[in-house]
């Protein structure tokens, strides 16, 4: 028997293949004995002093980590407040200091405390505490912790036919057919996925809502998802459509400011705190993309949701309100939209009111100046809506790290004096709520994400809505760490790998700011030339305004005012074709093709060097990736190295696309030394072509 044991160890050892359900919750034994010495010698035993439910949840989950990290099963015990002796222990206890969801943590070459002032801080401080050990790191240090950012988010865009939408790692992670009786065990795995990062918040539907999230069978259903998420300190919102009273209530209206319509929203709220106790409230896309809103009654966002605020008077609950709104005009610019919609309406929100505004002003581009809202808003609170889900970012098929461009976004100035990050903490005007969220790319695949390091975006997102202040390079190398490798040479390689990711991505995609020229609906690969759409800000041509003298959206005056919407400082940036960032180069200005950068190349030029470098990097990456064969974990290895063949066909097509389509435009040579290539302008159409075929 003990033989059969320690072949089985030693495959678990040996064995590398893994098919990624554990996220980078892996707690697989420390290869370096010498490295587990020095843990095992130092934690004998668990001890916990405030018998809780939540906190022996922290424990198990403790328990769990360190059997498998260290190999040998370290036992909880439970003691009294006035413990004595907590050597070679892990003390686990309450106290009185702090903040509601901080910890602290003091250790030493004899113990460690990890303390709280709640039983959910104990848990994020337990999961600091293993990631400090999944990093190799000192048993000998201290680290008081809080997040800056109240209410860290998941928004999932999952429908209630099991389809997600602008999801590309399978089918719904909810099974709505089997709930509530059945729950799915994969549901703890994602609530403990989430709370190793902090994230306290989950919409489980998509904001094109379905009504049938307010009936009571699906009430029941989503009940039984808030019951497997509130241990882990998750508390679920609902997406609604604004229509509900209407379609679902029977009623005449949905008019914000109707009585019955407002007795209805009350009751309906307090219906579903019958299910759950502390919902945390609603998100809602209204009168943006044919969602029905208040403005269908002449009435405005504001109106809309205050009347939801109101229902949730009483209550813990907030009304999360989406600023993704946009009309079809073709003289307009739907850089402002939003902006010049809302603008009016600073001050006049009820407090449980947040505004939800995307990173950038148009949808989530590789690349966008941050959005012009973040700054212009003293009165509302404004929430951050980053998509982690890569609608416009390779999908599942391109390897592109996406912590930078979310610290882009963050570490943003938005005056002299505050960046963006600020702004959504709420430093900036003091307000009681902050909201961080993002778009997930979560779903039924084995390993969550379907591109392997999609995780890590998942994993990114979480740290930064908890800390903003991490960089980019930590944050990839604690995954690593956790997910991948110990071995320093493999986590630096994988590291630089996911640093240089976007970068690349956008060189062959949307190099010197270019944007909004993805294929139209599916938004997979290029489609420049799309000139007709049901609206013409759904058109490439729209964004890139190329013609025969130059390309790029001057929003400097001459095409929109959009600029003057940023403070001066900002302005002063990126008003001056000579000095602004090349990276958001034209989202601001309109150059003629022969118009000499900073590079001291002409726009034409440099914009080819630019797409004919990224499909050269992406094969950089696959031989930075080969190297690595035998080194990691040969399931992960192969499905990367797999999409990394894609990515590289699918740079080469996307090159292909922006060189032949902008040629005739230009009708410049390339810059020396690139070769064109042998396919036509027809063939690339071609291929943008089948994704329309029923
Ligand atoms: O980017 C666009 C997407 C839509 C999405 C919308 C939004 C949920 O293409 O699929 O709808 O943004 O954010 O509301």
């Amino acid at each position: 028997m003990k033989r059969l044991f320690v072949f089985f160890m030693l495959c678990n050892f040996l064995s590398f293949a893994d098919d990624g359900s554990r996220l980078w919750l892996k707690y697989d034994l420390i290869k370096s004995e010498s490295q587990r010495k020095v843990y095992s010698k130092t934690y004998k035993k668990i001890v916990v002093l405030n018998q809780t439910p939540g906190i022996e949840l922290a424990a198990k989950e403790l328990q769990e980590a360190l059997t498998g990290l260290l190999g040998t099963k370290i036992p909880i015990s439970y003691e009294s407040n006035n413990v004595t002796s907590s050597k070679k222990s892990i003390v686990l206890g309450l106290t009185d200091l702090g903040s509601e969801e901080g910890f602290s943590i003091a250790g030493d070459n004899k113990s460690a405390r990890i303390e709280s002032k709640s039983e959910i801080g104990l848990l994020y401080g337990t999961f600091a505490f293993i990631r400090r050990i999944q990093n190799l790191e000192s048993t000998t240090f201290q680290l008081t912790d809080s997040p800056k950012v109240k209410v860290r988010m998941l928004n999932h865009w999952d429908n209630a036919d099991g389809t997600v939408e602008r999801g590309y790692a399978g089918s719904s992670m909810w099974k709505w057919p089997e709930l509530p009786e059945t729950i799915d065990p994969r549901l703890i795995q994602y609530a403990r996925a989430n709370a190793s990062i902090g994230i306290n918040a989950v919409s489980i539907n998509n904001v094109n809502a379905s009504s049938r999230f307010l009936t009571p069978e699906y009430l029941r259903k989503i009940k039984g998802v808030a019951d497997v998420l509130r241990p882990y300190g998750i508390k679920v919102f609902i997406s609604v459509n604004f229509k509900s009273p209407k379609t679902l209530g029977g009623l005449e209206t949905s008019d914000p400011l109707d009585e019955s319509v407002r007795n209805w929203w009350l009751k309906k709220t307090n219906e579903i705190h019958d299910y759950i106790p502390d919902f945390g409230g609603y998100l809602v896309k209204a009168n943006s993309e044919g969602e029905p809103g208040p403005q269908d009654y002449g009435r405005t966002h504001a109106d809309g949701a205050n009347m939801l605020a109101a229902a949730l008077e009483k209550r813990d609950g907030i009304v999360i309100w989406r600023a993704f709104v946009y009309n079809a005009d073709i003289n307009g610019d739907r850089f402002q939209e939003a902006f010049n919609q809302f603008k009016p309406l600073d001050g006049s929100f009820h407090e449980k009111v947040v505004v939800q505004v995307k990173n950038g002003p148009i949808d989530f581009m590789p690349r966008e100046p941050f959005h012009p809202m973040f700054g212009a808003f003293p009165k509302t609170p404004l929430a951050m809506e980053f998509q982690i889900t890569q609608e416009y970012l390779g999908q599942s098929t391109h390897l592109t790290y996406l912590a930078p461009m979310f610290k882009e976004t963050l570490d943003s100035k938005i005056d002299a004096n505050y960046t963006v990050a600020e702004v959504v903490e709420g430093t900036k005007d003091k307000f009681p709520i902050s909201v961080i969220a993002g778009v997930a790319n979560t779903g039924s695949d084995v390993n969550w994400t379907g591109h392997p390091f999609n995780q890590a975006n998942w994993y990114a997102f979480g740290r930064l809505a908890w800390d903003y202040s991490l960089s980019s390079e930590q944050i990839a190398k604690e995954w690593t760490n956790m997910t991948l490798s110990h071995e320093p040479s493999v986590v630096n390689s994988i590291v630089d790998l996911m640093t240089e990711s976007l970068p690349t991505y956008i060189k062959y995609t949307y190099p010197l700011g270019l944007h909004h020229m993805m294929g139209e609906g599916h938004h997979y690969g290029p489609q420049p030339w799309l000139e007709k759409s049901g609206r013409p800000d759904w058109t490439s041509v729209y964004y890139h305004r190329a013609d025969a003298k130059g390309i790029g959206f001057d929003r400097n005056g001459k095409m929109s005012n959009a600029l003057s919407l940023y403070s001066k400082e900002v302005q002063n940036k990126w008003n001056n074709p000579a000095t602004c960032d090349l990276n958001y180069l034209m989202w601001f200005h309109h150059l003629d093709w022969t118009y000499k950068l900073s590079t001291g190349n002409t726009v034409w030029d440099e914009l080819m060097i630019r797409y004919f470098q990224g499909p050269e990097e992406v094969k950089a990456m696959q031989s930075q990736w080969e190297k690595l064969k035998g080194k990691i974990d040969s399931e992960f290895f192969d499905n990367v190295a797999g999409r990394l063949k894609t990515q590289e066909r699918e740079a080469y097509w996307w090159r292909d696309a922006c060189y032949l389509y902008f040629k005739d435009f230009s009708k410049l040579p390339l810059p020396n030394g690139l070769k064109a290539p042998s396919r036509t302008l027809e063939d690339v159409k071609n291929i943008e072509r089948i994704y329309h075929l029923r």
